[in-house]
């Protein structure tokens, strides 16, 4: 036995404590506890049955993600999972917060199952690019049938008890102490004359489809295999004898764990919760928050100040006209019934947002009481640092002054008020909310508790927020605007907007970059590039065919016309025929013979693009670390999570075919594809941007 489980007895019942802090994951030391456990209620006399309950604030949140990618040391969990089922004592599990992944299936080994009302179950493994590996997808099914064991692992969601009583996975929902719960119910079973019933004895469930089922899990998760290979684990629970189907599981679980999706996916899973860990931020209190204001009442402004309204904020929203007032109370409502209707808040809570919590007004002095001000007006400089002198006039001292600005300098629009240690941006990405990413960006003078404060309000608005310096698009605006201009590259040299916007999705981003570009609104790019005009290097390539179709009036989805043309109510379009005339005109004016691109040529240049650019952005300090750029990207811009993001994609192809690669582009054009200091110095010490994440986080 370890110091892990605390054994306790209560008359002929044994209490098997897990005490693994935070959440109880199923490190080798818990593992082999358990088993020592097993072994002392099974040799102490009098015991009829062993009770396991998760001390904390969760039963068991699974195996320990920290193992994976070590040697597996014994016990293994599933061998483990076999032990506790063949028990001859009764065995109970009393589950209390979660029980997810190898959690569940301690649970499910055990004989018999009792739940908090509050308890959620789930076998989120696919979130790690894995499946369950002890026996999930074997004994699910045989408990709650092939379909809803599908929906739970394929999905990786969390049912709630209530749920989980429906589908025959707990047996007893009660609400008490876990032990006292656990104790009363084991005794009841006791009492009945119960006797062991391993789930692995049970009737194996029905076939159904299984390669339509597969095919269609594989469509849906956009190039993730892990829900796919889950099908088949349940499909072998359906058709093989429960040791063969066991084995069938370990040897998918083990082949995934070998997988790059699985190393992304955990990266993903670590980063998410790194991100807001910043040194800077340690030890400093955040100021208190309770009424936002917001300037503006656009999609944007409408937008925040509908997150904060969900979030339990006051919120008083500056129009300038009282048309414009109306026409942002409505944009707002639109929002809240949009929550309504998917039952996120009831009636009551909809009518409280709206009339008491709500406060639009053309008066900036209605202002005179927030915390927080966040200025969502029209991109110019000039626009901005007339709303904040106004701001810095009416606003309460210690009340924070944050832009919303995709690309402006922060550290401009700080020095024009009197202020600027409580100015910072606060870049959210449209809808705001519904998009999880808040950029937090951080000027020259920005005091640290204005920080603390930036990341406090994004966990409220339960925002992934990261933490940016200032400069032209911060973080993923700045990525952003090379990569698109890649992909612009590749058009005048021959590929079409098509070809890459497929090769991108296949690749698992949500969207390519052409129909992204037709959905935020074609003038956005063209105003950029005529922001940009005058700076302009003379070595750049600077497509202008779009600019064609953009003076004609054609903004993309919104005006029914871009790169795709696009029926009236309809998301999907189907591909501009100008485009090509247009491309072909700007061809030959080039003196361009266009060529054919592999799409795998056009991933590469994608995402060299990307990663150079960021490696760029790492190395002045604007992203502070690696994963900071993979969490913006993964947040904000639909990269593949599968991925881990762009960076962690780098460290998996390799560094240095990264880099070769950019050097031989950078042979056709050098200004564009000048690699990055921080990549060729990475590249020379053989480290990787991980060793990066690992620095910092020491
Ligand atoms: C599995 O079980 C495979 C088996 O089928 C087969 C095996 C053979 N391991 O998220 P939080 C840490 S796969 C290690 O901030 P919350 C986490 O990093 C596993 N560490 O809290 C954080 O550390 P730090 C299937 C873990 O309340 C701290 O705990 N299970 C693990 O917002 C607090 O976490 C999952 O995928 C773990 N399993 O959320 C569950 N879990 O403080 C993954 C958490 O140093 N976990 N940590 O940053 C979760 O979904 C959430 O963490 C949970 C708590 C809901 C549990």
């Amino acid at each position: 036995m370890t110091d892990k489980i605390a054994y306790t007895r209560q008359d002929d019942i044994a209490v098997l404590r897990i005490q693994n802090p935070p959440v109880n994951a199923l490190s080798q030391a818990v593992r082999q506890g358990l088993w020592g456990a097993m072994d002392r209620a099974e040799a102490d006399e009098g015991v009829r049955a062993v009770l396991i309950v998760g001390e904390g604030r969760a039963f068991i949140a699974g195996a320990d993600i920290t193992e994976f990618g070590k040697p597996p040391m014994e016990p293994y969990l599933p061998v483990l999972c076999t032990r506790i089922e063949a028990s001859p004592l009764l065995v109970v599990a009393s589950m209390h917060g979660v029980s997810l992944g190898g959690g569940l299936e301690i649970a499910l080994s055990a004989h018999y199952r009792i739940a908090q009302p509050s308890a959620r179950v789930g076998l989120p493994e696919v979130h790690l690019g894995l499946i369950p590996g002890a026996g999930g997808t074997q004994r699910l099914p045989r408990l709650a049938g092939v379909e809803k064991s599908l929906d739970m692992i394929t999905s990786g969601r969390q049912v709630k008890a209530a749920e989980a009583l429906d589908m025959g996975v707990v047996d007893r929902v009660s609400e008490g102490d876990p032990e006292a719960v656990g104790l009363a119910f084991t005794r009841d079973l006791l009492a009945e004359g119960a006797k062991p019933r391993p789930v692995s004895e049970l009737p194996a469930a029905p076939a159904i489809d299984w390669d339509a089922t597969y095919d269609a899990v594989l469509k849906k998760g956009r190039g993730q295999i892990s829900p796919a290979k889950a099908v088949r684990a349940v499909q072998a629970a359906s058709e093989l004898p429960f040791a063969e189907g066991m084995a069938k599981e370990r040897n998918l679980f083990m082949e995934l764990m070998e997988t790059d999706q699985r190393q992304g996916m955990i990266h993903a899973f670590f980063s998410e919760r790194a991100v807001g860990n910043l040194p800077e931020l340690k030890g400093v209190a955040p100021r208190e928050l309770k009424a936002i204001g917001v300037i503006g009442g656009g999609t944007m402004g409408a937008g925040i100040a509908t997150a904060a309204l969900l979030s339990g904020f006051d919120v008083v929203l500056i129009e300038m006209k009282a048309e414009a007032a109306e026409a942002a109370h409505g944009r707002i409502s639109g929002n809240l019934s949009g929550a309504l209707k998917r039952g996120k808040i009831s009636q009551e809570k909809f009518d409280t947002l709206t009339q008491r919590a709500l406060t639009v007004s053309t008066d900036y002095d209605a202002l005179k009481d927030v915390d927080l001000v966040v200025e969502a007006v029209f991109e110019n400089m000039d626009v901005k640092k007339e709303v904040f002198g106004k701001l810095d006039a009416v606003c309460k001292p210690g009340c924070i002054l944050a832009s919303n600005t995709s690309y402006l300098d922060v550290d401009e629009i700080a020095a024009s008020t009197a202020r600027p240690a409580d100015v910072i941006g606060l870049h959210f990405f449209s809808p705001a909310h519904i998009m999880k990413l808040l950029e937090v960006v951080v000027a020259e003078k920005t005091a640290p508790d204005v920080v603390a404060t930036g990341f406090a309000l994004g966990k409220a608005l339960g925002k992934i927020s990261v933490r940016a310096g200032v400069c032209d698009g911060f973080i993923g605006n700045r990525i952003l605007a090379t990569y698109r201009t890649a992909a612009d590259h590749m058009v005048l040299d021959g590929a079409t907007p098509y070809q890459i916007d497929k090769a991108l999705v296949d690749f698992g981003f949500a969207m390519g970059p052409f129909a992204v570009a037709d959905l935020a609104g074609l003038d956005i790019g063209w105003m950029t590039r005529k922001r940009k005009a005058p700076h302009r290097h003379p070595a750049e390539r600077v497509p202008t065919y779009i600019d064609h179709l953009c003076e004609e009036g054609h903004f993309g989805q919104k005006t029914g016309e871009g790169y795709y043309l696009y029926e009236a109510g309809k998301r999907a379009g189907v591909p501009n025929p100008k485009i090509a005339e247009l491309v072909a005109a700007e061809q030959a004016s080039l003196g361009i013979t266009p060529r054919p691109f592999t799409d795998e040529e056009i991933v590469r240049r994608y995402m060299c693009a990307m990663v150079n650019e960021a490696a760029k952005v790492v190395g002045e300090g604007i992203a502070r670390r690696p994963l900071d750029v993979d969490m913006t990207l993964l947040f904000g811009y639909g990269f593949p999570r599968y991925w881990g993001g762009p960076m962690k994609w780098a460290d998996i192809v390799g560094l240095d075919t990264v880099l070769a690669d950019i050097e031989h582009y950078a042979s056709e054009d050098a200004w564009f594809w000048q690699p990055a200091p921080l990549l060729k110095t990475l590249v020379a010490e053989g480290r990787t941007f991980d060793d990066l994440n690992k620095d910092a986080a020491k």
